[in-house]
């Protein structure tokens, strides 16, 4: 360093602290006390008062409702809110404006009747000025309406997805106010400043500020730009000043290289160190502040190495992650701040350091939850499975690319800015070549452009398209060579293909795109919290499949450079309307519920990420089991437990007698755990350097007799599930549903009958994926057994109560046009007819239902169950008959309960 440089470093860092600058900018959030109107008004503002408004505070969506019901479809049109602002007398001087976070999907502003402004797209936030329509002063009210839409548009992306598109203005509003000579609001809902650091390494660093700001005070003006970069504890590492002229009405851009910031403390996932850089305009003639804005800064350096991995700050990081939607359970996408931040804190939590924002731009809350947390971040445009080949629609895209790109450009965290997921998954012109030939071509176009404007908007991220595992499709259409990193979104082993299939589909793209930086960012597999398997299988829902699937996962990216990482799909369950299955619109990918419960596979990854000694019983949340007595004097059910743990071994203690100590394999050791029934206490435990880990399950067992007359354990009831090997839990009714068996004699089970998987959308689920109306229980209802002719039990004498539960699931309803569907088989429904079948049951020789049929009470997809009562006598037990009329008899569910 030259002398010179030092004396002026020293001298700029012996200034005073001057980070006392009055705050010239108001931002003040106006979430609450809206009116809110679920229709259009035609003719407002004159007819405003003519509709019933209700009272709602924002984040607000009009979805939530249609989100616990059992019908199809959601809302989706227009909304209108309103509510009064009164404005200062002060603030005649300045600049007001309102600025939306974000609304779903289209906004128009009016204030005092005016249209002061409008937006396009539900992900981004949009600034809308509105001065010149107000009245200042205590006693005069500024009414504020803004009419919102979620229909769908052809113009808008994203057409289809398997995500919920809610409407509403569901992120805050804030009031903003400015000197008439501020930093440039009216840039994409920018702050109007934008940091980078075009070097950085650990022994030194650039800091480039570049911007604008408009002079609306109606004379020239003079200005200094004062730039403070701040560290962690407040204190003034470095400051530059320009001079800047403006005339009256005008906008000037400015850049400031600030270099020579020496030995920075680096930002990285262990050590998130924040600067703060602070941006002042000072008003040269008064001397007075008056604007201010302050920005994250993180100092950083990445990059992408098709063949080695993820580098940041020159140290090797294998990207493990998940993706994230924005909505929560019973609450749509109307979220606070604080649950978006909660989110991030329960990836962080986990051990991981990537979050794929996906599928769209989200609260800002998020990014700000990574800057602090550690977590790299990819941010995406919500061009989702098509595009509509038109002008506007490609417009609208590339706006919100921008906005998205402005609005978060200085979150250090971010590291890839992405657009278009699984562009090509909802192809049309299926039978006319040559207009899909054109359509690829559209796509592709469209990408380039999306991919320029990103490159020039901001040149210091990766680029990124995820893609559906269509390979050829994606190559020939040339997407895999626009953007520098491609992404993959797989489901071997789920939608289609065994779990082997997915280091198969990696190794093909190192083979054929051996420069091109690979991320996988998407793969997963349904669990739906309350089902259970110990023989899991692929579209079961089971959490024991879908732990099997993640470990298959997690060692083919971890033994594979090449592979920069891995997105799981998704961090939690959300919202899909258009999705049937056993929890109806509700995708079950989630390693955590929809209330951020987490799940098996969430333990299964903190194991094989967190850096702590860590260990958990993997079926913590199945608390409530079930089995057979191994004999009636064995009062015992021995079922296998996993414990998910990052040491090489763990023991386990059962009711406080210690089972056995087992290795790990995959980040989980196996027991096989004699359960009694009702409670049962494990403590899994682990000792490193002198120190015990430990975790704990209280489990309570259903333990059903061996055989059901057994003394020394009576009767008492039981529910099975026909055609299904799961075990599925009622959390409510504290009830468990045990897996079907044949009859044994002393036993219990069905007697003729199979078991068929309903073969929907081309792919071939595990019972059937139908949405069962009338009930919350779909898992039992999904699942059955056809042309079963008996179900004997062999209980003590007594008065019991039978619950049989039908559903029909063969049926001439059109399913839904599933706009997710992945498998590589036809998108075409299977022709089905209506199940032709009628059938009487008799329970111990008199017919309890007669005639079931779809013309009465068997209706198609529907629940129905009719419960009896049976007084057994004479040691006969009770046997259920199943007589055909016509085609073949069928049972779903069955529940034995002695009463007495
Ligand atoms: C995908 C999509 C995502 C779906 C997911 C699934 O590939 O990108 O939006 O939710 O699959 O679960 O099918
Ligand atoms: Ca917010």
């Amino acid at each position: 360093m030259s002398a010179l440089i030092k004396r002026i470093l020293l001298l700029v860092l012996s200034m005073p602290v001057c980070l006392s600058f009055a705050q010239q900018r108001i931002k003040t959030s106006v979430n609450t006390n809206w009116q809110f109107y679920k229709g259009d008004i035609a003719g407002y503002p004159e007819k405003a008062a003519n509709v019933k408004w209700e009272a709602v505070n924002i984040p607000h969506s009009w979805n939530t409702a249609d989100v616990t019901d059992d019908e199809k479809g959601y809302y989706r049109g227009t909304g209108w809110y309103t509510k009064g602002l009164s404005i200062p007398m002060t603030w005649q001087e300045k600049e007001v404006s309102l600025y939306f976070e974000g609304a779903s999907q289209t906004a128009e502003v009016y204030v005092n009747g005016h249209k002061a402004g409008s937006h396009i797209g539900g992900y981004t936030a949009f600034n809308v000025p509105i001065k010149k329509f107000l009245k200042f002063g205590a006693d005069a009210v500024n009414t504020v309406a803004i009419k919102v839409d979620n229909k769908y548009d052809e113009s808008i992306p994203p057409l289809t997805a398997d995500f919920t598109f809610f409407g509403g203005i569901y992120r805050d509003v804030y009031l903003v106010a400015t000197d008439a000579v501020h930093f440039d609001t009216d840039n994409n809902a920018s702050d109007g400043v934008f940091v980078s650091t075009p070097k950085v390494s650990a022994a030194a660093a650039n800091v480039n500020v570049a911007g604008s700001f408009v002079n609306q005070s109606g004379k020239a003006k003079t200005v200094q730009l004062i730039t403070q970069i701040t560290d962690k504890e407040g204190k003034l590492i470095i400051q530059k000043q320009s001079k800047l002229k403006a005339g009256a009405g005008q906008k000037v851009n400015f850049q400031q290289l600030i270099t020579g910031v020496n030995k920075p403390n680096l930002w990285s996932p262990e050590s998130p160190y924040l600067y703060k850089v602070t941006s002042v305009l000072v008003d040269t003639d008064t001397g007075k502040p008056v604007d201010e804005v302050s920005n994250p800064l993180g100092f950083r350096w990445f990059n992408f190495d098709a063949a080695k991995g993820f580098f940041l700050n020159g140290k090797h990081y294998k990207l493990m992650g998940a993706s994230r939607h924005q909505d929560y359970k019973d609450m749509a996408n109307a979220l606070p701040d604080a649950m978006h931040v909660n989110d991030v804190e329960l990836l962080k939590n986990m051990g991981a350091n990537f979050l794929r924002v996906a599928h769209y731009p989200q609260d800002p809350a998020v990014l700000q939850a990574c800057d602090r947390l550690g977590i790299l971040a990819s941010v995406e445009t919500p061009i989702v499975n098509q595009i509509t080949e038109s002008e506007v629609f490609a417009q609208n895209c590339k706006n919100m690319q921008v906005e998205m790109i402005k609005q978060s450009f200085n979150h250090p965290s971010v590291v890839i800015w992405a657009y278009m997921n699984e562009v090509l998954l909802r192809l049309p012109y299926a039978s006319e070549p040559e207009k899909r030939k054109t359509y690829l071509h559209s796509v592709a176009a469209l990408a380039q452009q999306l991919e320029d404007i990103t490159r020039k908007e901001d040149s210091s991220r990766y680029t990124m398209i995820p893609n559906h595992g269509a390979f050829e499709l994606y190559n020939n259409a040339g997407l895999t060579k626009i953007p520098k990193i491609v992404g993959w979104n797989l489901y071997q082993g789920w939608y289609g293909g065994g779990l082997e299939g997915f280091a198969k589909y990696l190794d093909e793209h190192h083979r054929v795109l051996p420069n091109t930086p690979m991320i996988v960012t998407e793969y997963g597999a349904d669990a739906d919290p309350r089902v259970h398997s110990l023989q899991p299988v692929r579209f079961d829902k089971s959490n024991e499949y879908a732990v099997l699937y993640h470990k298959a996962y997690i060692k083919a990216v971890n033994e594979r450079p090449f592979v920069m990482g891995a997105a799981i799909w998704n961090l939690a369950d959300f919202n899909s309307e258009t999705r049937a299955e056993s929890m109806p619109h509700i995708n079950n990918k989630g390693i955590t519920t929809i209330d951020r419960q987490p799940k098996d596979s969430y333990r299964l990854y903190k194991a094989a990420m967190w850096q702590q000694p860590y260990v958990a019983i993997a079926s913590k949340q199945w608390t409530l089991r079930s089995g057979i007595a191994e004999a009636d004097d064995r009062l015992q059910c021995t079922q296998p437990v996993e414990v998910f743990s990052n040491q090489p071994e763990v023991t386990l203690i059962v009711n406080g007698v210690q089972l056995s100590t087992a290795k790990t394999v995959e980040h989980a050791a196996l027991f096989n755990v004699p359960f009694v029934n009702g409670e049962n206490k494990l403590q899994a435990t682990t000792v490193v350097n002198g120190k015990t880990y430990t975790d704990e399950a209280v489990i309570n067992f259903k333990l059903i007799p061996h055989t059901l007359k057994s003394e020394t354990m009576p009767f008492t009831e039981l529910n099975v599930s026909l055609g299904d090997k799961r075990y599925i839990v009622d959390e409510k009714l504290q009830q468990i549903w045990v897996p079907e068996q044949p009859y044994e004699s002393g036993s219990w089970g069905y007697i003729g009958g199979e078991v068929y998987s309903m073969k929907g959308n081309g792919r071939i689920p595990y019972g059937s994926d139908k949405d069962i109306l009338g009930t919350d229980n779909d898992p039992v209802y999904e699942t059955q057994r056809v042309g079963i002719e008996q179900f004997k039990l062999d209980v003590p004498d007594g008065a019991y109560e039978v619950t049989l539960h039908f559903a029909e699931l063969v049926s001439a309803k059109k399913g839904e046009e599933l706009v997710y569907n992945l498998s590589s088989g036809s998108n075409a429904q299977p022709k089905m007819e209506a199940a032709d079948r009628a059938f009487d049951v008799m329970i111990n020789g008199t017919t309890v239902v007669s005639d079931l049929n779809n013309k009465n009470y068997l209706e198609p997809e529907k629940a129905y169950s009719s419960k009896v009562v049976v007084n057994v006598t004479a040691g006969k037990g009770i046997t259920i008959g199943f007589k055909p009329v016509t085609g073949k008899t069928i049972l779903n569910g069955l529940q034995v309960r002695k009463v007495y």
